[in-house]
């Protein structure tokens, strides 16, 4: 019973179909039950990020480039030290040379600045010292002469001559301290020994038959003799004066009476 129930529903409904094809109705039915039915399921679309999210193949591994495009780098060289301004910098500063001048300057001897005993007295600039000399007018024979000196002024003594300026420069204040009249003064000098008795030689020369007695003043360049002198008058002039008039020394026997001595001392 079921079973022809069930053929008579499928009868009908072929029937239909039939009658519709037949008629070329064509399958209102069968469309709208199609347009009707549930779309099928869209496929699910796979996603086109599939594609993109598709594994990429591993790459070879890339080769470092610097592989492929050549030889291996050799390994740099370490850079050289810049030696060049480390010399420089380390380079010791050169000494600043000594300013020789002015040292020079300081080690010169200083001008003298020392004094004489007083106005009267005449200062000479001997370098390492200044000497002070003065005529004494006091008549005198050669032996007293140094007492004079002494008298006058404690200390200083019948003098020698250094330069010929110092001789010509007490010339004139001998003359002058004698008011001006010409006289002869004893001098600080004295026959050596080895001239003694002899007039003047190839070996008792007019710089060397005499020596300064003052224990200070040095050298030749004092010997200002006047004419013939030193000419050893009866081989006993031992002494030694000097001649305002004749503008030089001569040498006299200690005996004579002179206007007076040129006395000497070192300034201070
Ligand atoms: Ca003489």
């Amino acid at each position: 019973m079921l079973k022809t129930i069930i053929f008579l529903i499928y009868f009908v409904r072929f029937c239909d179909f039939c009658i519709a094809t037949n008629s070329g109705g064509g399958l209102p039915v069968l469309d709208d039950e199609l347009e009707e039915g549930p779309g099928e399921p869209e496929e699910p679309s796979t996603p086109s990020t599939t594609t993109t999210e598709e594994p990429e193949e591993p790459g070879e591994p890339t080769t470092p480039s610097t592989t492929t495009t050549g030889e291996p780098e050799e390994p740099e060289e370490p850079e050289e030290p810049t030696t060049p301004s480390t010399t420089t910098t380390e380079e010791p500063e050169e000494p600043e040379e000594p300013t020789t001048p002015s040292t020079t300057t300081t080690e010169e001897p200083e001008e003298p600045t020392d004094s004489c005993p007083d106005a009267t007295w005449t200062l000479f600039d001997r370098g390492s010292y200044s000497w002070c000399m003065k005529a004494i007018v006091q008549s005198t024979q050669g032996p007293t002469a140094a007492q004079n000196c002494e008298n006058f002024y404690s200390g200083s003594k019948p003098s020698g001559f250094q330069t010929a300026t110092e001789v010509t420069t007490m010339i004139a204040q001998a003359k002058a301290a004698n008011n001006g009249v010409d006289g002869r003064f004893y001098i600080g000098a004295y026959r050596n020994a080895a001239c003694i008795g002899k007039m003047l030689t190839a070996s008792c020369t007019k710089l060397n038959s005499f020596y300064w007695t003052d224990g200070e003043t040095s050298g030749t360049a004092g010997w200002i003799w006047d004419g013939v002198q030193p000419n050893n008058w009866n081989s006993d002039q031992n002494y030694v004066y000097l001649d305002t008039s004749a503008n030089g020394m001569g040498d006299a026997n200690g005996a004579a009476t002179y206007a007076g001595v040129i006395c000497g001392i070192k300034a201070t």
